[in-house]
């Protein structure tokens, strides 16, 4: 209630430094840019763009975001006013997708599992053991079929998506035993994502799969209302899932892309010399983003093992079981889902970077 109750006073205020920027026909703001807005023809007004995020200060998505503002506020000499607020200040992940949709905020970061709720497009890339590694997903995504996905999600949700992020390659923990096995995923309440394809992979592998927003998830883990969960290690070193978690599996069973996303509407209301800055800033996001995300692996780990919870590394056979068990997944998506960008498509993109990296 209480976070309801500061999201809409916060978008409100947004929408009234916008409207009043309006009125004032510009020229409010001391910091408006001087000689660089050709496209804007000296119009001044200011933009405020508000930022929801999902994971704390320190992770490397929220690192990513606080680049976006510097970038952003520096090339539009102003004239972007960027607030970010991390950590589900603003809501969890579903809150902030449906907020940015329908305009009430301008720009938010979320796991594109979350994007299941609003169009097949990109549920695809959920899928098991898809990439080989984070380079073969960066190039994934880097190339045309990242785009034409891109694309597709804007012209079905009016969400345009200005930067591929990592949230990583994500792991299994719990509070019960050593997973190697699916035999020891039986009996396991593992919390998944608010995605079918997770579900459906989770219980696969023979787990019971509870989808539940992640903004509820250290309170579920710690009470015991799951016993594990799955994320890459950056989140749990970040989020000290460590604390309330005795073993990791480093299953690797799927790179997950975070969307750095903008109300597309918005987006192509602002003069053309802002948009550019706006793609711009998200490209610098991106790169510290995934910068980060390579220079800190090691030190998640060690904060997750110091933390107490211990690490099984799986071998590629041991993993193999696990792709083997999956295998339904791909299923379930052939019979359930037919987006415009196919899955053939993304195979052989995915074959093609695979090979390649
Ligand atoms: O956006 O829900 C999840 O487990 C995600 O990895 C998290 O929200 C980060």
């Amino acid at each position: 209630m209480n976070k309801v109750k500061k999201f809409i006073s916060l978008a409100l205020a947004a929408t009234m430094v916008m409207a009043l920027a309006a009125c004032g026909g510009g020229g409010s703001t001391s910091g408006a840019a001087s000689g660089g807005s050709a496209a804007s023809g000296g119009d001044k007004t200011v933009y405020k763009i508000t930022v929801g995020g999902t994971v704390p200060d320190e992770h490397p998505i929220s690192q990513g975001m606080f680049k976006f503002k510097e970038v952003a506020e520096q090339l539009s000499g102003g004239q972007l006013q960027v607030e970010v607020y991390d950590n589900n200040t603003l809501g969890g992940s579903r809150e902030l997708v449906e907020a940015v949709q329908a305009g009430d905020m301008q720009m938010c970061e979320t796991s594109q599992s979350m994007y299941a709720s609003f169009t097949e497009e990109l549920m695809s890339v959920g899928l098991p053991f898809l990439f080989k590694n984070r380079q073969a997903a960066y190039a994934f995504y880097d190339s045309e079929v990242g785009t034409q996905l891109a694309e597709a999600i804007r012209t079905q949700t009016g969400i345009r998506i200005v930067g591929y992020f990592e949230n990583g390659i994500r792991q299994v923990t719990n509070s019960k035993h050593a997973i190697v096995t699916p035999a020891d995923m039986k009996g396991l309440k593992i919390r998944v994502m608010e995605s079918p394809l997770y579900i459906d992979m989770f219980t696969q592998m023979g787990a019971n799969p509870m989808p539940m927003s992640f903004a509820e998830l250290y309170t579920a883990l710690q009470q015991g209302t799951v016993d594990g969960q799955d994320n890459p290690y950056a989140i749990t070193a970040t989020n000290a899932f460590y604390e309330v978690q005795k073993y990791m599996t480093d299953l690797s069973h799927t790179f997950d892309i975070t969307c750095f996303s903008i109300n597309d509407e918005f987006y192509q209301s602002l003069p053309a010399d802002l948009q550019k800055v706006v793609d711009e800033a998200a490209k610098a996001a991106v790169e510290v983003n995934r910068q980060q995300s390579i220079d800190k692996e090691q030190e998640y780990i060690k904060t997750i093992q110091d933390g107490g919870c211990e690490i099984t590394f799986l071998t590629d056979e041991q993993r193999n079981v696990f792709r083997e068990a999956t295998a339904g997944t791909y299923d379930f998506f052939t019979k359930n889902y037919n987006p415009t960008v196919t899955l053939e498509t993304v195979l052989a993109k995915a074959d093609e970077v695979n090979a390649a990296n």
